[in-house]
Protein backbone atom coordinates (compact mmCIF):
# COMPACT_ATOMS: atom_id res chain seq x y z
CA UNK A 1 0.00 0.00 0.00
CA UNK A 2 1.31 3.28 -0.93
CA UNK A 3 1.45 6.26 2.15
CA UNK A 4 1.48 9.96 1.17
CA UNK A 5 2.97 12.34 3.67
CA UNK A 6 4.39 15.64 3.61
CA UNK A 7 6.63 17.15 6.18
CA UNK A 8 4.99 20.33 6.00
CA UNK A 9 3.10 18.99 9.10
CA UNK A 10 5.85 20.25 10.97
CA UNK A 11 4.50 23.73 10.77
CA UNK A 12 1.42 22.85 12.58
CA UNK A 13 3.86 23.09 16.28
CA UNK A 14 1.49 24.84 18.58
CA UNK A 15 3.16 24.99 22.23
CA UNK A 16 0.11 24.64 24.48
CA UNK A 17 -3.10 22.86 24.94
CA UNK A 18 -5.48 23.52 27.65
CA UNK A 19 -5.68 20.60 29.38
CA UNK A 20 -7.20 20.17 33.43
CA UNK A 21 -6.59 23.81 33.71
CA UNK A 22 -3.09 24.13 32.31
CA UNK A 23 -1.64 24.68 29.72
CA UNK A 24 0.62 21.92 28.44
CA UNK A 25 2.31 20.80 25.41
CA UNK A 26 0.31 19.26 22.58
CA UNK A 27 -1.08 15.33 22.69
CA UNK A 28 -0.90 15.84 19.09
CA UNK A 29 2.33 16.47 18.45
CA UNK A 30 4.71 16.15 15.48
CA UNK A 31 6.70 13.42 16.19
CA UNK A 32 3.92 11.36 15.93
CA UNK A 33 4.86 11.29 12.27
CA UNK A 34 8.14 10.09 12.97
CA UNK A 35 6.49 6.72 14.50
CA UNK A 36 4.46 6.47 11.73
CA UNK A 37 7.06 6.53 8.54
CA UNK A 38 10.09 4.45 10.62
CA UNK A 39 7.28 1.52 10.88
CA UNK A 40 5.84 1.62 7.41
CA UNK A 41 9.78 1.42 6.28
CA UNK A 42 10.46 -0.88 8.85
CA UNK A 43 7.61 -3.67 7.83
CA UNK A 44 7.72 -2.48 4.12
CA UNK A 45 4.31 -1.32 3.82
CA UNK A 46 4.99 0.19 0.34
CA UNK A 47 6.27 3.80 -1.00
CA UNK A 48 6.01 6.80 0.71
CA UNK A 49 4.60 9.53 -1.68
CA UNK A 50 4.72 13.48 -1.92
CA UNK A 51 1.17 15.12 -2.04
CA UNK A 52 0.21 17.04 -5.30
CA UNK A 53 -1.25 21.28 -4.15
CA UNK A 54 -4.72 21.30 -5.09
CA UNK A 55 -7.13 24.16 -5.21
CA UNK A 56 -9.15 25.36 -2.12
CA UNK A 57 -12.28 24.29 -4.01
CA UNK A 58 -11.81 20.56 -2.71
CA UNK A 59 -12.08 22.25 0.84
CA UNK A 60 -15.02 24.72 -0.33
CA UNK A 61 -17.22 22.14 -1.00
CA UNK A 62 -16.98 20.70 2.72
CA UNK A 63 -15.81 23.97 4.72
CA UNK A 64 -17.45 27.33 4.75
CA UNK A 65 -15.77 30.02 2.71
CA UNK A 66 -15.92 31.93 5.65
CA UNK A 67 -14.56 29.56 8.09
CA UNK A 68 -11.66 29.18 6.06
CA UNK A 69 -10.59 32.98 5.82
CA UNK A 70 -11.26 32.57 9.42
CA UNK A 71 -9.04 29.79 9.64
CA UNK A 72 -6.06 31.60 7.23
CA UNK A 73 -6.43 34.87 8.49
CA UNK A 74 -6.46 33.65 12.65
CA UNK A 75 -3.07 34.48 13.35
CA UNK A 76 -2.36 37.30 12.29
CA UNK A 77 -5.61 38.69 13.99
CA UNK A 78 -4.64 37.62 17.32
CA UNK A 79 -1.03 38.55 17.23
CA UNK A 80 -1.95 42.26 15.80
CA UNK A 81 -4.05 42.71 19.37
CA UNK A 82 -0.60 42.28 21.28
CA UNK A 83 -2.08 38.82 22.62
CA UNK A 84 1.02 36.81 24.16
CA UNK A 85 -0.29 33.23 23.92
CA UNK A 86 -1.61 31.41 21.44
CA UNK A 87 -4.55 31.64 19.89
CA UNK A 88 -7.60 30.51 22.25
CA UNK A 89 -11.32 31.25 22.58
CA UNK A 90 -12.53 32.46 25.77
CA UNK A 91 -16.46 33.38 24.86
CA UNK A 92 -19.06 31.06 22.76
CA UNK A 93 -22.67 31.55 21.38
CA UNK A 94 -23.99 29.78 23.86
CA UNK A 95 -27.36 28.86 24.83
CA UNK A 96 -30.12 32.04 24.22
CA UNK A 97 -27.23 34.29 22.70
CA UNK A 98 -26.79 35.24 19.27
CA UNK A 99 -25.25 33.19 16.38
CA UNK A 100 -23.91 36.15 14.23
CA UNK A 101 -19.81 36.43 13.35
CA UNK A 102 -18.72 39.10 15.10
CA UNK A 103 -15.65 41.08 13.61
CA UNK A 104 -13.73 40.92 16.64
CA UNK A 105 -10.97 38.11 16.41
CA UNK A 106 -11.67 36.90 20.25
CA UNK A 107 -15.32 36.63 19.18
CA UNK A 108 -14.51 34.70 15.62
CA UNK A 109 -12.36 32.38 17.64
CA UNK A 110 -15.65 31.58 20.04
CA UNK A 111 -18.07 31.21 16.92
CA UNK A 112 -15.98 29.11 15.13
CA UNK A 113 -14.76 26.70 17.80
CA UNK A 114 -16.25 23.38 19.14
CA UNK A 115 -13.70 22.91 22.24
CA UNK A 116 -10.71 25.29 23.86
CA UNK A 117 -7.77 22.72 23.43
CA UNK A 118 -7.18 23.52 20.11
CA UNK A 119 -4.64 26.27 20.30
CA UNK A 120 -3.86 28.08 16.97
CA UNK A 121 -0.70 29.27 16.47
CA UNK A 122 1.79 30.62 13.05
CA UNK A 123 1.98 27.47 10.71
CA UNK A 124 -1.52 25.91 11.82
CA UNK A 125 -3.41 26.90 8.80
CA UNK A 126 -1.00 25.83 6.05
CA UNK A 127 -0.13 22.63 7.59
CA UNK A 128 -4.13 22.03 8.11
CA UNK A 129 -3.82 22.68 3.97
CA UNK A 130 -0.93 20.37 3.43
CA UNK A 131 -2.65 17.76 5.39
CA UNK A 132 -5.61 17.96 3.25
CA UNK A 133 -3.50 17.82 0.18
CA UNK A 134 -2.26 14.70 1.73
CA UNK A 135 -5.77 12.89 1.58
CA UNK A 136 -7.06 14.18 -2.07
CA UNK A 137 -3.56 13.21 -3.54
CA UNK A 138 -4.08 9.48 -1.47
CA UNK A 139 -7.67 9.58 -2.38
CA UNK A 140 -6.32 10.17 -6.60
CA UNK A 141 -4.29 7.24 -6.17
CA UNK A 142 -7.29 5.25 -5.52
CA UNK A 143 -9.51 7.07 -7.76
CA UNK A 144 -7.09 5.84 -10.29
CA UNK A 145 -7.10 2.54 -9.69
CA UNK A 146 -5.18 1.17 -6.49
CA UNK A 147 -7.13 -0.17 -3.99
CA UNK A 148 -5.96 1.19 -0.93
CA UNK A 149 -3.86 4.17 -0.14
CA UNK A 150 -3.04 5.56 3.40
CA UNK A 151 -2.99 9.47 4.00
CA UNK A 152 -0.68 10.04 6.69
CA UNK A 153 -2.61 13.43 7.64
CA UNK A 154 -1.72 15.66 10.39
CA UNK A 155 -3.06 17.68 11.64
CA UNK A 156 -6.39 15.17 11.99
CA UNK A 157 -9.71 16.37 10.92
CA UNK A 158 -12.98 14.64 12.25
CA UNK A 159 -13.48 16.93 14.79
CA UNK A 160 -14.11 19.47 12.61
CA UNK A 161 -17.44 20.26 10.75
CA UNK A 162 -18.25 22.71 8.18
CA UNK A 163 -17.40 26.11 10.16
CA UNK A 164 -16.04 24.41 13.38
CA UNK A 165 -12.53 23.45 14.64
CA UNK A 166 -11.41 21.89 17.63
CA UNK A 167 -10.53 18.46 19.13
CA UNK A 168 -6.96 18.91 17.57
CA UNK A 169 -8.99 19.20 13.87
CA UNK A 170 -9.24 22.34 11.25
CA UNK A 171 -10.20 20.53 7.28
CA UNK A 172 -12.13 17.52 7.40
CA UNK A 173 -9.87 15.39 5.77
CA UNK A 174 -12.05 12.33 5.03
CA UNK A 175 -15.04 14.32 4.48
CA UNK A 176 -13.38 16.40 1.56
CA UNK A 177 -12.29 13.15 0.31
CA UNK A 178 -14.96 11.42 0.48
CA UNK A 179 -17.28 14.65 -1.31
CA UNK A 180 -13.75 14.45 -4.20
CA UNK A 181 -15.01 10.87 -4.91
CA UNK A 182 -18.87 11.74 -4.83
CA UNK A 183 -17.46 14.98 -7.12
CA UNK A 184 -15.40 12.07 -9.68
CA UNK A 185 -18.39 9.60 -10.40
CA UNK A 186 -18.84 7.88 -6.97
CA UNK A 187 -22.43 7.60 -6.12
CA UNK A 188 -22.41 6.09 -2.34
CA UNK A 189 -19.01 6.81 -0.03
CA UNK A 190 -19.21 5.06 3.07
CA UNK A 191 -17.10 6.96 5.85
CA UNK A 192 -15.93 4.17 8.93
CA UNK A 193 -14.29 6.15 12.23
CA UNK A 194 -12.38 3.89 14.07
CA UNK A 195 -11.09 6.65 15.98
CA UNK A 196 -11.44 6.61 20.03
CA UNK A 197 -13.74 10.13 19.95
CA UNK A 198 -17.15 10.40 18.38
CA UNK A 199 -16.31 11.86 14.67
CA UNK A 200 -18.75 15.00 15.59
CA UNK A 201 -17.20 17.11 12.45
CA UNK A 202 -18.22 14.23 9.95
CA UNK A 203 -21.36 12.92 11.01
CA UNK A 204 -22.80 16.49 11.28
CA UNK A 205 -21.16 17.35 7.34
CA UNK A 206 -23.31 14.47 6.32
CA UNK A 207 -26.02 13.97 8.61
CA UNK A 208 -28.60 15.22 6.19
CA UNK A 209 -27.26 13.01 3.06
CA UNK A 210 -27.83 9.79 1.47
CA UNK A 211 -24.86 9.74 -0.48
CA UNK A 212 -22.52 9.30 2.61
CA UNK A 213 -23.01 6.91 4.79
CA UNK A 214 -20.77 7.61 8.10
CA UNK A 215 -20.44 5.07 10.99
CA UNK A 216 -18.61 5.46 14.13
CA UNK A 217 -16.93 3.70 16.90
CA UNK A 218 -16.15 5.73 20.08
CA UNK A 219 -16.17 6.26 23.97
CA UNK A 220 -19.95 6.92 24.86
CA UNK A 221 -20.10 10.57 25.03
CA UNK A 222 -21.07 10.63 28.72
CA UNK A 223 -17.44 9.52 29.25
CA UNK A 224 -15.80 11.18 26.20
CA UNK A 225 -14.59 13.67 24.27
CA UNK A 226 -16.55 15.25 22.28
CA UNK A 227 -19.19 14.61 24.62
CA UNK A 228 -22.05 16.58 23.28
CA UNK A 229 -22.41 14.60 19.84
CA UNK A 230 -22.31 10.26 19.10
CA UNK A 231 -25.31 8.94 20.61
CA UNK A 232 -26.58 5.84 19.63
CA UNK A 233 -30.25 7.48 18.65
CA UNK A 234 -28.42 9.91 16.05
CA UNK A 235 -29.24 7.83 12.69
CA UNK A 236 -29.48 11.10 10.46
CA UNK A 237 -31.93 12.86 9.43
CA UNK A 238 -34.20 13.77 6.27
CA UNK A 239 -32.85 12.19 3.24
CA UNK A 240 -30.13 11.28 5.55
CA UNK A 241 -32.19 9.68 7.63
CA UNK A 242 -30.83 5.83 8.59
CA UNK A 243 -28.02 6.44 6.86
CA UNK A 244 -25.34 8.13 10.62
CA UNK A 245 -24.78 4.89 12.88
CA UNK A 246 -23.50 5.37 16.05
CA UNK A 247 -21.15 2.91 18.47
CA UNK A 248 -20.50 4.62 21.87
CA UNK A 249 -19.17 2.07 24.62
CA UNK A 250 -18.16 2.42 27.96
CA UNK A 251 -15.02 2.64 29.55
CA UNK A 252 -12.66 -0.59 29.37
CA UNK A 253 -14.00 -2.10 26.40
CA UNK A 254 -11.70 -4.70 25.08
CA UNK A 255 -11.62 -6.07 21.58
CA UNK A 256 -14.67 -8.49 22.13
CA UNK A 257 -17.34 -5.59 22.33
CA UNK A 258 -15.51 -3.65 20.15
CA UNK A 259 -15.07 -6.19 17.39
CA UNK A 260 -18.26 -6.90 17.74
CA UNK A 261 -19.13 -3.22 16.95
CA UNK A 262 -16.74 -2.97 13.97
CA UNK A 263 -18.53 -6.56 12.31
CA UNK A 264 -21.87 -4.76 12.57
CA UNK A 265 -21.05 -1.87 11.07
CA UNK A 266 -19.02 -3.89 8.46
CA UNK A 267 -22.39 -5.63 7.82
CA UNK A 268 -23.86 -1.90 7.22
CA UNK A 269 -21.75 -0.66 4.76
CA UNK A 270 -22.09 -4.36 3.11
CA UNK A 271 -25.94 -3.82 2.51
CA UNK A 272 -24.80 -0.07 1.53
CA UNK A 273 -22.56 -0.75 -1.28
CA UNK A 274 -20.25 2.39 -1.33
CA UNK A 275 -18.30 2.85 -4.74
CA UNK A 276 -15.32 3.60 -1.54
CA UNK A 277 -14.67 3.52 1.70
CA UNK A 278 -12.65 6.24 3.73
CA UNK A 279 -11.62 4.86 7.35
CA UNK A 280 -11.05 7.68 9.98
CA UNK A 281 -8.31 5.81 11.02
CA UNK A 282 -7.53 6.66 15.23
CA UNK A 283 -5.22 4.39 16.86
CA UNK A 284 -6.19 6.04 20.48
CA UNK A 285 -8.61 3.05 21.11
CA UNK A 286 -5.08 1.79 22.26
CA UNK A 287 -5.15 0.02 26.31
CA UNK A 288 -1.91 3.07 26.80
CA UNK A 289 -3.36 5.87 24.65
CA UNK A 290 -2.87 8.56 27.38
CA UNK A 291 -6.41 10.23 26.73
CA UNK A 292 -8.43 7.65 25.66
CA UNK A 293 -10.18 4.20 27.75
CA UNK A 294 -10.61 1.48 25.36
CA UNK A 295 -8.21 -1.56 25.78
CA UNK A 296 -7.32 -2.44 22.53
CA UNK A 297 -3.87 -4.43 22.11
CA UNK A 298 -1.14 -3.64 19.46
CA UNK A 299 -2.56 -7.44 18.14
CA UNK A 300 -5.99 -5.94 17.97
CA UNK A 301 -5.78 -3.84 15.16
CA UNK A 302 -4.01 -6.49 12.94
CA UNK A 303 -6.70 -8.09 12.90
CA UNK A 304 -9.40 -5.50 12.39
CA UNK A 305 -7.44 -4.48 9.55
CA UNK A 306 -8.17 -8.15 8.03
CA UNK A 307 -12.07 -7.30 8.55
CA UNK A 308 -12.00 -3.92 7.04
CA UNK A 309 -10.69 -5.90 4.11
CA UNK A 310 -13.46 -8.40 4.21
CA UNK A 311 -15.48 -5.05 2.82
CA UNK A 312 -13.68 -5.81 -0.40
CA UNK A 313 -13.83 -2.09 -1.22
CA UNK A 314 -11.42 0.65 -2.91
CA UNK A 315 -10.10 2.39 0.61
CA UNK A 316 -8.69 5.29 1.90
CA UNK A 317 -7.02 5.19 4.80
CA UNK A 318 -7.06 8.50 6.70
CA UNK A 319 -4.98 8.99 9.54
CA UNK A 320 -6.47 10.75 12.59
CA UNK A 321 -5.73 10.33 16.12
CA UNK A 322 -3.56 8.48 18.26
CA UNK A 323 -1.27 9.89 21.03
CA UNK A 324 0.83 6.64 23.06
CA UNK A 325 3.47 8.01 20.61
CA UNK A 326 6.06 5.66 20.88
CA UNK A 327 3.57 2.83 20.16
CA UNK A 328 1.17 5.07 17.45
CA UNK A 329 3.35 3.07 14.65
CA UNK A 330 3.13 -0.31 15.17
CA UNK A 331 -0.64 0.21 15.66
CA UNK A 332 -1.11 2.12 13.02
CA UNK A 333 0.76 -0.29 10.22
CA UNK A 334 -0.63 -3.33 12.10
CA UNK A 335 -4.13 -2.34 10.55
CA UNK A 336 -2.78 -1.56 7.19
CA UNK A 337 -0.79 -5.02 7.00
CA UNK A 338 -3.83 -6.37 8.44
CA UNK A 339 -5.95 -4.74 5.96
CA UNK A 340 -3.29 -6.23 3.07
CA UNK A 341 -3.61 -10.00 4.70
CA UNK A 342 0.08 -9.80 5.83
N1 LIG B 1 -9.59 14.59 28.93
C1 LIG B 1 -8.50 13.35 17.93
O1 LIG B 1 -8.23 12.24 18.38
N2 LIG B 1 -9.34 16.53 24.52
N3 LIG B 1 -8.84 14.37 18.73
C2 LIG B 1 -9.64 15.38 25.29
C3 LIG B 1 -9.49 14.36 27.53
C4 LIG B 1 -9.51 16.54 23.12
C5 LIG B 1 -8.95 14.20 20.16
C6 LIG B 1 -9.51 15.65 26.75
C7 LIG B 1 -9.27 15.25 22.39
C8 LIG B 1 -9.30 15.44 20.88
C9 LIG B 1 -8.37 13.64 16.49
ZN1 LIG C 1 -9.31 10.59 18.72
Amino acid sequence: MKTVYSPDHLLRNAKTELFGGELVPPFECPERMEYVLNQIDQESLGEVLSPDDFSLESIYRIHDREFVDFLQGCWSEWKAEGYKGEAIPTVFPARGMQQRVPNHIEGKMGYYAMAMETSISEGTWPAAVSSANVALTAQSLIQNGAESAFALCRPPGHHAAGDLYGGYCFINNAAVTAQAFLDQGAQRVAILDVDFHHGNGTQAIFYGRNDVMFLSLHGDPRHAFPHFLGYQDERGVDAGEGFNHNYPMLPNTNFDTWGQALQDACGKIAEYAPDAVVVSLGVDTFERDPISFFKLTSDDFKRYGATIACLNKPTLFVMEGGYAVKEIGVNTVNVLTGFEGK
